[in-house]
């Protein structure tokens, strides 16, 4: 095993990166390896499928499963082996169709198809040790020895903004949003990686590109969200309890939170959001819900002591998930991507065993003391008054927007964004999403002029409600993003965070504030490249950041 997509990798050997047994997530080597082997398959799929769609004869089926399956290799959302030898076989079936697709369209075409080589010529052993065997033809620094860790960590750069693109993109597509340009865009990435690409600069310009298609992939998410369940508009969400039986939903998926408020309407449970599920407060549709009854508990690193002390059922659908320990492991549940050994699976949508699980379950017996947290500034809301917005700022009154947002994580060094928040002179505003808000948005921001001064725009799935925003503010002061009087402090844990960092470099943003560490596949000559080319910093003294960013507007 040698795992170093995320930030909590390990970081205390020679050559960074989780080996041995058990990786810092929980996962296991055997796990890791089978995940590495899932991707080499779908490399493979991707391979055909290139080809296919360029003589008209798209699998788009197979290009959804390519997004969910890669979604099942982030950090913290599955760590099922069984899941992943079962992927695996389903990944040999798929690559054998789109290549038959692809053969039957070259023959139409009176070409002669080409059979391809390695991965899409990749057969999964039939048993779990020859599985294993398998893996090291796959591991994310196979062939470091003769390309060296430059071309490596592109490598690895390109693959994880890939994983977050498959991430996003599977959440739009599970709503019936999917577009030709995202799935051929993946499928090429994917196929490009097979080929295990040796040139530097075109490695950093293609990943400059998936930069530009994550951007597609938020606008289709944004789309998928706010055209199923409108867009969000400011509520306040209670995030103290109320008595009665609870059913506690965590991760990201709205569909399945809508799901889960349906199957329990009329029955007395209430539903609670947990991490990034937050926002989902703020859509009308699933707000319309009378008992989805408010948020508890704090980011995904806290779920082990609120998931334990939660008196129902909860249900996981998409990272980051952590082991579950056994004061809750009898009622927790896992829905989509999301995987782990021993956990109830809800595969079909029919959430019924979570229904049962939360009746049997005491729920609570007291209301707590009423508190909020306001939530739902995407871009409609914050648009509709964007001339207050903008007036402010030509008064005066606003001198200064922050964007502090991204992952929240268990490693040391994220205060920093607590106090970078907190620390942003009481002229300015604080945008926030994703679950890194989780470090400050209990606190009491107060108005500038009747504008909140922190709106939290979503979940980091919302980005495109950012980039949005940015752009308007751009239009009317007729300048640049990089213009504004704009700075941007970015927490990241995994790959999602990977893809939105690749789209604000490919939109030209600088100065990016980014941490708590930069990624360790990243040797110091492509952290150099990237600070030389895209102004980026690693985050430091979060006041002596403050003052700096202030300085430079
Ligand atoms: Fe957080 Fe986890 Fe949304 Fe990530 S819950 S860390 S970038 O998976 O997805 O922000
Ligand atoms: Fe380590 Fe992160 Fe990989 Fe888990 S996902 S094995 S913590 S690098």
């Amino acid at each position: 095993m040698l795992c170093f997509q995320c930030e909590q990798t390990d970081r205390t050997g020679e050559v960074p990166g989780c080996a041995g047994a058990l990786g810092n997530c929980g996962k296991d080597s055997g796990t890791s390896d089978l995940q590495d082997l899932l991707l080499y398959a779908v490399k493979g799929i991707a391979q055909y499928a290139v080809r296919a769609r360029d003589l008209d004869a798209p699998d788009d089926e197979a290009a959804g499963f390519i997004l969910s399956s890669v979604f099942t290799t982030l950090t913290n959302v599955n760590f099922s082996p069984t899941r992943f030898v079962a992927l695996l076989r389903e990944a040999a079936a798929v690559r054998d169709r789109v290549r038959a697709r692809y053969e039957e369209a070259a023959r139409a075409r009176g070409l002669d198809p080409r059979p391809l080589s390695g991965p899409a010529a990749f057969e999964p052993a039939p048993d779990m040790p020859g599985l294993l065997g398998q893996a090291a033809v796959a591991r994310v620094d196979h062939g470091i020895a003769l390309v060296g860790p430059d071309i490596t960590g592109l490598r690895a750069l390109h693959l994880y903004a890939l994983k977050g693109i498959c991430a996003y993109a599977h959440h739009a597509h599970v709503l019936g949003r999917h577009s030709e340009k995202v799935f051929a865009g993946v499928e090429e990435g994917l196929a490009y990686l097979a080929e295990s690409p040796t040139d530097a600069n075109e490695l950093l310009a293609r990943a400059v590109g998936l930069g530009h298609l994550n951007l597609a992939v938020m606008e289709l998410l944004d789309a998928a969200n706010t055209g199923t369940y409108g867009a969000q508009q400011p509520t306040a969400v209670r995030c103290t309890p109320v008595a009665g039986k609870a059913i506690l939903v965590s991760g990201h998926d709205l569909k399945d939170l809508a799901a889960v408020l349906e199957q329990t309407k009329d029955t007395g449970i209430n539903v609670y959001t947990h991490g990034e599920m937050l926002p989902a407060h703020g859509y009308p549709l699933l707000k319309a819900y009378p008992h989805l009854a408010g948020n508890y508990g704090g980011a995904w690193q806290d779920q082990q002591k609120d998931f334990a002390e939660f008196p129902g059922p909860v249900l996981m659908t998409s990272n980051c998930i952590i082991e579950p320990h056994a004061r809750y492991r009898r009622r927790i549940f896992t829905a989509g991507p999301v995987g782990w050994p021993g956990v109830r699976h809800i595969a079909n949508g029919d959430f019924t065993p979570l229904v049962r699980a939360a009746r049997a379950l005491p729920g609570f017996t007291e209301d707590g003391p009423e508190q909020f947290i306001t939530v739902g500034f995407g871009r409609d809301a914050v648009l509709s008054v964007a001339d207050d917005v903008i007036g402010a700022v030509r008064r005066g009154d606003i001198r200064h927007f922050f964007l502090v947002g991204g992952c929240d994580g268990p490693t040391p060094g994220r205060d920093y964004y607590a106090d970078f928040a907190l620390g942003a002179p009481r002229d300015s505003v604080v945008l926030t999403l994703g679950c890194a808000k989780y470090r400050f948005n209990r606190h009491d921001f107060g108005e500038i002029g009747g504008i909140p001064r922190l709106l939290d725009l979503g979940q980091c799935n919302d980005t495109y409600s950012a980039i949005a925003i940015a752009s308007a503010l751009a239009d009317a002061f007729g300048c640049g993003i990089n213009d504004l009087p704009l700075t941007l402090a970015l927490s990241w844990t995994e790959q999602k965070a990977v893809a939105v960092l690749l789209t604000l470099l490919a939109l030209g943003v600088r100065n990016i504030h980014l941490g708590p560490t930069l990624p360790a596949y990243l040797t110091p000559a492509l952290v150099q490249e990237l600070v030389d080319r895209f102004g980026l910093r690693v985050v430091g003294d979060a006041g002596t950041d403050v003052a700096a960013a202030l300085e430079r507007a």
